[in-house]
């Protein structure tokens, strides 16, 4: 997979060549291309923002650099194009899924008020939101996102971090994880996981995953 990045702060996305994501990186799974929308400004101090038609507080980011910088990177359009923003429809374990199937994304990231209507209009697939919260850029969500999706692409997780027994997967809250010392500052690890009873450590963790769920996200219950 080939993940093309937008952004006025090209260096947080550095964050990405660490641990288990620069190792699949280097393995070629997937790349990501980093461009400075500033790059593309025609304005001759590089502007890439102006005041908001309409008035209002803040400014907004011009659509000359980023449309050029869109089409430049994207001619033939083989990237699905995604704006992270508040007003975005909601990121979901199934839409993660989905997204890891393409060959080709590219996240823009909107930075001050957000970006010209018409570059959303013109050359965005897709408005996505990580959740319910505004943050001072799309750069974040568009990691959070990256991150959620390539865990999906084959050879990136290994036997131990598995895509399958984990939360959302059968649509239930995780059950509680236990390892060593059997007892911590007098607290147990539950009798049935020393027992070696595969039958009963199973059920036991159904079990703690309908609790769990019950109490914290009767939503995903119904
Ligand atoms: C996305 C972008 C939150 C999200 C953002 C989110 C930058 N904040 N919930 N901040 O996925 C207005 C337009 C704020 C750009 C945007």
């Amino acid at each position: 997979m080939r993940i093309e990045v937008l952004t006025l702060f090209p260096e947080m996305f550095n964050s990405l060549n660490v641990g288990i994501l620069k190792k699949a990186q280097d393995n070629g799974l997937f790349s990501v291309n980093v461009t400075n929308i500033r790059d593309y400004s025609l304005d001759k101090h590089h502007k890439v923002d102006d005041t908001p038609f309409g008035g209002g507080a803040g400014m907004v980011m011009a659509p000359q650099p980023l449309h050029d910088a869109i089409c430049s990177i994207d001619k033939e359009h083989v990237c699905r194009r995604i704006y992270l923003s508040p007003k975005g429809k909601t990121l979901s374990q199934s839409k993660v899924e989905e997204l890891s199937k393409e060959k080709n994304l590219m996240f823009v990231c909107g930075n001050y008020e957000g970006i010209d209507q018409r570059v959303i209009d013109l050359d965005i697939d897709e408005e996505l939101s990580i959740g319910d919260y505004v943050l001072t850029g799309g750069e974040l969500p568009a990691m959070v996102t990256i991150n959620a999706v390539v865990r999906y692409i084959d050879g990136v997780l290994g036997n131990s971090e598995s895509v399958n027994e984990e939360s959302f997967s059968n649509g239930l809250l995780e059950y509680p994880q236990y390892t060593h010392p059997q007892e911590f500052e007098g607290l147990k690890v539950p009798e049935v996981l020393l027992s070696g009873n595969h039958q009963n450590i199973a059920k036991w963790r159904y079990e703690k995953q309908l609790e769990i769920t019950k109490e914290r996200r009767p939503d995903l219950l119904k």
